[in-house]
């Protein structure tokens, strides 16, 4: 089996970091080796990588994608071929998606389909959450096979009633199933059947552009719904972890959940530590897209209004452990032909924005800025990840036995992000003209160099399915 030697770099880990070199086994790593040493004789790797003055990390891992999402009469554009190439390109060794089941169908086809389109296409490796869209004695039923097939966690929505949505009784009903089962419960916490009387009456008053969004989505009905998940978990004694968090009310009741030792956890997504409402949500600077711009930021959770202080609020979270993780929520649409499906009506918008490419480096300049150690950003991005959903040990860490997915991150280094470079399939990005200082050098994934400095390298159907264990994360 082929050896490759990480060689000179600093190993950064969750907790700490060491000078070491690297040395990879076909597929898994096999030694971490003090510079200089040679305890096994002379280590003659069939690769070499220089990674003097660079750091050396664990591969990142993005626990929320939606690839070919259907979403408003379309479909998030980056297939897994796509998306889990741009994933490679910035960093990110595994995803995990979400299979679908919509309202009205059936969980185990939503799942058999999800299988079919990440099979023989995926550049990385992979795993899945089970969205419930319904939850009846079906869907409950089905909830006692996800740990058999390796889905440890599943995914309600308090929003979108009539696609996603479950109300009060659904959610316990299937809290209790997972609690018996072990299961992780994610919740998309927010207040849907309210958000969408506030949507009706603003586009009634001809508040139809993008900007109205944010507004209709107001904080109010997240906090309200992070709430109430909260007690629907503790009643249920189901774990909970509640996915893309945008409001700093939405935190003070996870940090007040947490603080009294319930299994309640949490991430936030790059968009809600840079992004807002008045400067995205409104904006019109894109001659094309005049008013309607902030489409290309149209997501829910919304980006939050910047005079309200919630990014700062998100940055110290992620310090303190309210929060635990960063994923991207990764849901793209192009503004020709998807986003522009609501032109005139913002409730038409598709939501989502892409980031997986980019993720890695945007929690890096948390690092620049002396927001975040370098140690807290592998554990946000990678450690924690696979903690939370039951690889670690097999990723999330260098270590013997661990499977060979490292990245060469060059401090030194220069990114800067367009549309015109990027490789997601979108033909805008929401992060145009941010200039990163760092850059993802080589990528591997299981053993194998995907990104070799400008080169791609990888191969769809180099990505296998993770069949994940309970989380190692609860309290
Ligand atoms: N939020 C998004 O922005 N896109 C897809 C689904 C979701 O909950
Ligand atoms: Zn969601
Ligand atoms: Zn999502």
């Amino acid at each position: 089996m082929a050896t490759t030697l990480v060689k000179g770099g600093t190993v950064v880990s969750a907790t700490g970091r060491t000078e070491a070199d690297v040395l990879i086994d076909g597929e898994k790593v096999v030694a971490l080796i003090s510079p200089g040493t040679t305890p096994l004789g002379t280590i003659n790797a069939d690769t070499v990588i220089d990674a003097t003055g660079k750091y050396v990390i664990p591969g990142g891992i993005d626990a929320h994608t939606h690839f070919e999402l259907p979403f408003g009469g379309t479909e998030a554009s980056d297939t897994f071929e796509t998306g889990t190439r741009a994933a490679a390109w910035g960093g990110t060794t595994t995803v995990v998606d979400f299979a679908v089941q919509t309202t009205g169908t059936r969980i185990q086809d939503g799942l058999a389909t999800w299988h079919e389109k990440a099979a023989g296409n995926c550049a990385i490796d992979y795993g899945f959450h089970q969205i419930m869209g319904g939850v009846d004695d079906d869907s409950l039923k089905a909830m006692e096979g996800f740990v058999d097939e390796g889905i440890t966690s599943y995914k309600m929505f308090m929003a979108y009633p009539g696609v996603f949505y479950s109300d009060d009784g659904q959610i316990v009903r299937a809290m209790q199933k997972a609690a018996d089962l072990g299961l992780l419960t994610m919740m998309h916490a927010e207040n849907g059947p309210a958000i969408d009387v506030l949507a009706a009456q603003l586009y009634e008053q001809g508040k139809t552009d993008p900007y109205y969004h944010g507004i209709a989505r107001a904080w109010q009905m997240e906090e309200e719904a992070t709430h109430r998940a909260i007690m629907l978990a503790n009643l249920t004694g189901a774990p909970l972890y509640v996915v893309h968090v945008s409001a700093k009310q939405a935190v003070e009741q996870l940090a007040w959940a947490r603080d009294k030792g319930q299994n309640v956890f949490g991430e936030t997504c790059p968009q809600y530590l840079y992004l807002s409402l008045e400067d995205q949500l409104g904006a019109t600077g894109d001659p094309t897209w005049g008013n309607f711009e902030g489409a290309k930021w149209v997501c829910s959770t919304p980006l939050r209004s910047k005079h309200e202080h919630h990014q700062e609020h998100m940055w110290q979270a992620l310090r303190t452990n309210d929060l635990q993780m960063v994923s991207t929520d990764h849901c793209p649409f192009c503004m020709k032909g998807q986003k522009e499906l609501g032109k005139g009506d913002f409730r038409k918008i598709p939501n989502g924005i892409g980031s997986i490419e980019h993720r890695m480096d945007l929690m890096y300049q948390g690092v620049v800025t002396g927001e975040l150690t370098l140690e807290r950003w592998v554990e946000l991005t990678s450690t924690t990840p696979a903690r939370m959903f039951g690889m670690y040990g097999k990723k999330g860490v260098i270590a013997p036995g661990a499977d060979g997915d490292i990245v060469v991150y060059d401090p030194n280094g220069h990114t800067s992000i367009s549309a015109q470079t990027h490789h997601m399939n979108m033909d805008h990005s929401a992060w145009e003209g941010y200039e990163i200082d760092g850059h993802v050098d080589t990528v591997i994934s299981r053993g194998k160099v995907v990104i070799d400095g400008n080169q791609y390298l990888g191969a769809k159907g180099d990505g296998k399915f993770i069949k994940r264990g309970l989380s190692q994360y609860l309290i």
